[in-house]
């Protein structure tokens, strides 16, 4: 992958507000405060082009980036933050599901999850949906430099196990020591070969194409959506 120039899109709050164009997109998801900026900011070799937040649970938008010239990747807003007012995340949870519901230039999810920490309900619920959805996804156990060798593969079979996955399908990372990175840009890659059309996820889908929305809701959007 080429991660350079790299150029901020857009920081979107409704769906409307989509970048168009259909190029291919990688979103980057996880629980508040897990290290989704600090990921981002690795992989395109940038200090804090992405914001680092303060405060979690502060970036309440999808935030576009353009890497090189044909690929977006996405900082979407942490989850699992309980300070939180309800209706703005209710808001914001159901911009985020419809968007990864729809998307179909949305070539993968990187969710990524602190390697310290046993799974949270929220990343099983996440992680169990994307699949559902066949949307791609790959693992990302991050703040590997926190921990010594021992633990990090002790940790890490444990992520394992409480996903259902096998250790080939998921890395480990530190935005702190790089390590990983090289690992993850091959995997990214990977999403990022062109489909044929008969994939029916062609590689230049019309503008307003989007896939349809399944009712297996990975939250309850009565409510939520008519703020979209
Ligand atoms: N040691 C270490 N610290 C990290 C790593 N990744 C992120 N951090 C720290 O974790 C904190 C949160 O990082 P962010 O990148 O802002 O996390 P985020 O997931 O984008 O947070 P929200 O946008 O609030 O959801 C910051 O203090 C980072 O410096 C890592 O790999 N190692
Ligand atoms: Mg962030």
């Amino acid at each position: 992958m080429q991660v350079q120039p790299i150029s901020f899109v857009d920081s979107v709050f409704r769906l409307a507000r989509l970048p168009e164009g259909g190029l291919p997109e990688i979103a980057f998801a996880g629980r508040s405060n897990v290290g989704k900026s600090s990921l981002l900011n690795c992989l395109i070799n940038r200090k804090n082009f992405v914001k680092v937040s303060s405060r979690p649970g502060k970036t309440q938008s999808l935030n576009f980036y353009l890497v090189g010239e044909d690929l977006h990747l996405v900082d979407l807003p942490g989850y699992g933050y309980a300070k939180v007012d309800k209706k703005l995340q209710a808001k914001w949870q159901a911009l985020v599901t419809t968007y990864l519901e729809t998307r179909v230039n949305l070539r993968c999810v990187v969710l990524i999850i602190d390697l310290r920490h046993a799974l949270k309900d929220l990343d099983r619920m996440l992680a169990g949906w994307l699949q559902s959805q066949a949307i791609p996804w790959l693992p990302v156990y991050t703040k590997i430099d926190k921990l010594s060798r021992n633990e990090q593969n002790r940790q890490a079979q444990r992520l394992d196990t409480a996903l259902g996955i096998s250790s080939t399908e998921r890395l480990l990372f530190s935005a702190k020591t790089r390590e990983g990175r090289e690992q993850l840009l091959a995997r990214l890659d990977a999403f990022l070969v062109p489909q044929t059309p008969d994939d029916g996820r062609s590689d230049e889908p019309d503008q307003d194409e989007m896939r349809p929305v399944e009712s297996n809701h990975l939250v309850d959007l009565s409510t939520a959506k008519k703020a979209l």
